[in-house]
């Protein structure tokens, strides 16, 4: 079996906390019970490019129980948990020296070069081992899509006719969707541009990663697309590149806009990140939180649940807003807000929640006071200009541990950055606890159920998951709780104008 990861004989550590999540995801467990004896995903080919973490194993396994055959790498090259990525490539009955699980690509501190390297490896499916008939012929409205794929393999002759691609794509963030569609449309023009100077440093790895696949497999995209049925899009960050994509006509198979449903981004996003945020902070720095001031640049659905999450320690914390309804939100929690040039030289923590670039400027950072501590939880690294500070004539940069520096500036003030600007809970710590990521997983799973079964449903365009199933994933982890749901009676149920057995609420009500 293909794979790479950092230690296999991580593996039965990986295995212990793996069981030990399951518990906590009664989602996933509750669809494993439900689903496994139809096998939804059988003869599906799936890439996943997310997080390769416990919570993910948790998912992957959920998938390969449902017949699916999976392939994995991360979507951050500093969140694997290689413990984790090492028992998904053992599996629940091989052993290091004969593992019988998932080919993961994955490991925490790649280089970017590697990380696209993974992210190529986790779409190639072209291994003897998928040349069943059963991995060929996916139930569902396939049929006519393997047929199209065909013939674009049966014109271009050579090696790649052969090749094969994923069915179905998890995507967190877009990478392995924009890999795809950048390779399609490099793969039509027949040339990869060069990297230009300008190009962000992991743009020109794409460039660099998609010219030796034109070279050595060309062709390959036009084979693998017409073979994609659709992806499900983990993060808010990732969706919005999808509706873009969607927007210019340029999307070029089905996307499922998992972070939509209520049950991903109302929870994950906020409570995973009120969890995540302080673990990330404080195995970094260790700094105490409590008294401090902190900014929380973004008042959206992580900037909420990062600034409760910093004042439940007892920070003082200002929000920084470009949007009048959460800036209006935030006070009315009773936290300030404030610019950020009004509070940059005083602060003394600052985290990025914002979706957007350059939030936190290089003049910000000359302007923070010394010891000032700045990370992001955004999906990329360019919420704070990591390469302009990098840029700036004299400065120094220290390594204090893996995903911790510091920077000193020419006039002698320092500022610590955690894992280089990068999402901090999954750099510095292990990203969300198991039972909020089995309420995103659970939705994950039901998506790519959809499009394994029901792609007729469904044109070239983005969705949301149903509201009955957005509600069935809440239910799944009501009991775990000890929550007891009150009844809808007939008559209250015809009183409100909604049905007994729900959806409760419009599709326009907000949560
Ligand atoms: P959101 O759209 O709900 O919130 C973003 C907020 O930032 C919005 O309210 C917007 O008005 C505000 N904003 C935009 N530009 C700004 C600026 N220049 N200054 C101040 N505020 C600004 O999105 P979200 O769901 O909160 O996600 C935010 C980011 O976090 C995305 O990149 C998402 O992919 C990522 N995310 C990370 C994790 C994690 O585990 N680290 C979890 C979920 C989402
Ligand atoms: N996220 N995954 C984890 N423990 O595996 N933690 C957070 C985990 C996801 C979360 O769903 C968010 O939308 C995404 O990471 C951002 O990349």
């Amino acid at each position: 079996m293909e794979f790479k990861v950092k230690d296999l004989s991580l593996a039965e550590w990986g295995r212990k906390e793996i069981e030990l999540a399951e518990k906590e995801m009664p989602g996933l467990m509750a669809i494993r019970a439900e689903w496994k004896a139809k096998q939804p995903l059988k003869g599906i080919r799936i890439t996943g490019s997310l997080h390769m973490t416990i919570q993910t194993a948790v998912l992957i396994e959920t998938l390969v129980d449902l017949g699916a055959q999976v392939r994995w790498c991360s979507c951050n090259i500093f969140s694997t948990q290689d413990h984790a990525a090492a028992a998904v490539v053992v599996g629940r009955n091989g052993s290091p020296s004969n593992p019988k699980g998932v080919p993961v690509f994955a490991w925490k501190g790649e280089t970017l070069e590697e990380y696209w390297w993974c992210t190529e490896r986790a779409l190639d499916f072209s291994g003897p081992e998928y040349n069943s008939a059963e991995s060929a012929e996916p139930k569902g409205g396939a049929s006519s899509v393997n047929a199209a794929a065909k013939t674009v393999g049966a014109t271009q002759g050579g090696g790649q006719s052969r090749y094969r691609g994923p069915h179905q794509i998890v995507d967190d963030g877009g990478d392995a969707t924009l890999m795809v569609h950048m390779g399609y449309e490099y793969d039509r023009a027949g040339d990869v541009p060069a990297p230009k100077p300008e190009d962000p440093t992991d743009l020109k790895e794409l460039l660099l990663c998609l010219a030796r696949i034109q070279k050595e497999t060309p062709g390959r995209w036009q084979k693998t697309v017409p073979e994609i049925r659709g992806v499900t899009e983990e993060t808010t960050t990732g969706v919005h590149r999808l509706y873009r994509m969607e927007k210019e006509g340029k999307l070029l198979f089905t996307a499922i806009n998992v972070n939509d449903s209520v049950t991903k981004s109302k929870f994950d996003n906020i409570y995973g990140c009120r969890h995540s945020l302080i673990d990330g902070l404080n195995r970094a720095t260790d700094v105490m939180i409590g008294g401090k001031t902190a900014v929380v640049c973004g008042f959206g659905e992580v900037g909420k649940g990062s600034a409760q999450a910093l004042r439940g320690q007892g920070a003082r914390v200002i929000v920084t807003e470009i949007d009048p309804i959460c800036a209006l939100q935030a006070a009315m929690e009773g936290y300030e807000v404030k610019t950020l040039e009004d509070v940059v030289e005083f602060a003394d923590i600052f985290i990025t929640a914002t979706g957007n670039y350059n939030v936190i400027t290089v003049d910000h950072m000359k302007r923070m006071k010394d010891g000032a501590i700045v990370g992001n939880i955004g999906h990329f690294d360019n919420e704070i200009d990591m390469a302009g500070l990098a840029k700036v004539p004299g400065i120094q940069k220290t390594n204090i541990k893996p995903q911790y520096d510091k920077w000193t500036f020419p006039d002698g003030h320092r500022i610590l950055i955690l894992a280089e600007g990068r999402l901090l809970n999954l750099g510095c710590a292990t990203g969300h606890p198991s039972f909020v990521m089995s309420t995103s997983f659970s939705n994950q799973t039901l998506a790519q159920i959809e499009l394994a079964q029901h792609l007729d449903k469904y044109e070239k365009k983005v969705y949301i998951l149903p509201k009955h199933l957005d509600e069935m994933v809440a239910r799944l982890h009501l009991d775990h709780l000890g929550v007891k749901l009150t009844k809808l009676r007939p008559e209250q149920a015809e009183y409100i104008g909604v049905p007994v057995e729900g959806p409760y609420k419009p599709s326009h009500y907000r949560y």
